[in-house]
């Protein structure tokens, strides 16, 4: 048997862990050949509840459950982790300002980039699902100046799937006939979903589907305002299908992207496209044993230009604020 790896998760006792952690378990993320020790991270008031879901765990009896941690304080449960899922985050409740949103989660997700940079293992990638998304991970990644930047980033995956069921949908093909799908942007209702460059059947997505109007009134948006549409039917955000793209994230960054095809992943901008060097948005990346690297040469045509810089500059501002707070 391997060595098991050592997966951190945060906010484990959350909607969206109760889906995560089994997932994990059970070897969808590292593969039925991979041991796993899971290492969960909670707030003190949250750690009776979140010792019920390590009961079911052991009720489960994964044979590649190698053990569990649980504990509320970052430089412990991360000490020697090699893969960080960073799911838990606080929550924008009533009469709460975006700078008090941006505030009360740069609290976190500073100390969590210096836990991870002190206590992680070298080879640790780090994963964020708790929103804002892509200004947490920049948070994260601007306070672990030890660990290489390519380690940080930030879910888009679900905004990826969603966009990939909807076309699907609209053309009535099986999901498994789309291809090269692109979020760019950040991981709101800003985002970008690119029927331009993706494929169905190997012809071009917004050749396939023919509609402009569809694209821009009821697609785009459709896949932007999901959440909101989720939260509106079932009462709760959305929970299995996001731990479910937290998985297909991190298991194609370690374990490597389609052959052919790409993904969506919010990483560290290095310029291209004219995205902002710095900032933490979304490309289309091809992932290889835990590197990934931005595709190139794409045209972007003046629609798809002026949905990417709207995007684009709205994670400018979020970093501006952050910035103004002190906490990059
Ligand atoms: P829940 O409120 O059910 O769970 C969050 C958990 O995080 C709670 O148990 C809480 O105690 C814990 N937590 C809070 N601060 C913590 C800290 N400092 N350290 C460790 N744990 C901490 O939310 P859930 O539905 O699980 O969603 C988690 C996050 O994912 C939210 O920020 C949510 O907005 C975000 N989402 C991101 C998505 C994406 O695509 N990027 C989609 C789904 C989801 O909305």
């Amino acid at each position: 048997m391997n060595t098991p790896v050592k997966v951190a998760v945060t906010g484990a006792a959350g909607q969206i862990g109760y889906s995560l952690l089994f997932r994990i378990a059970s070897g969808e993320l590292l593969g039925k050949d991979t041991p796993v020790e899971l290492r969960l991270l909670e707030i003190t008031p949250a750690l009776g509840a979140l010792e019920g879901v390590v009961m079911e765990l052991d009720d489960c009896a994964f044979p590649l459950l190698a053990g569990v941690e649980t504990g509320d304080d970052a430089d412990v449960v991360f000490d020697g982790v090699n893969v960080a899922l960073l799911v838990g985050a606080r929550p924008r409740t009533k009469g709460m300002e975006r700078g008090d949103l941006l505030e009360a989660n740069g609290a976190i997700f500073t100390a969590q980039g210096k836990a991870l940079n002190d206590h992680a293992a070298d080879d640790v990638r780090i994963t964020v699902t708790g929103n804002p998304a892509n200004t947490n991970a920049l948070i994260a990644m601007s306070n672990a100046p030890d660990i290489p930047t390519e380690r940080f980033s930030a879910l888009t995956r679900l905004d990826h799937n969603r966009a990939i069921a909807q076309l699907a949908a609209k053309v009535g093909a099986p999901v498994t006939d789309v291809s090269h799908m692109t979020i760019w942007g950040n991981h709101s209702a800003t985002q970008y979903p690119d029927l331009f460059h993706a494929q169905v059947g190997g012809r071009n997505a917004a050749e396939a589907v023919d509609d402009q109007q569809w694209i821009e009134d009821t697609f785009i948006p459709t896949v932007a305002k999901r959440g909101a549409a989720i939260i509106e039917a079932r009462g709760s955000s959305s929970a299995a299908s996001a731990a479910s793209a937290t998985i297909d994230h991190a298991r194609d960054w370690l374990r490597g992207s389609p052959e052919g095809d790409w993904v969506s992943m919010a990483v560290r901008s290095d310029g291209s496209y004219g995205v902002e060097e710095g900032i933490m948005s979304s490309f289309p990346v091809t992932t290889r044993d835990g590197s990934y690297e931005i595709v190139q040469g794409l045209d972007i045509d003046d629609f798809s230009r002026g949905r990417i810089d709207a995007s684009v500059a709205e994670l400018v501002e979020e970093k501006a604020a952050v910035s103004k707070l002190g906490l990059i």
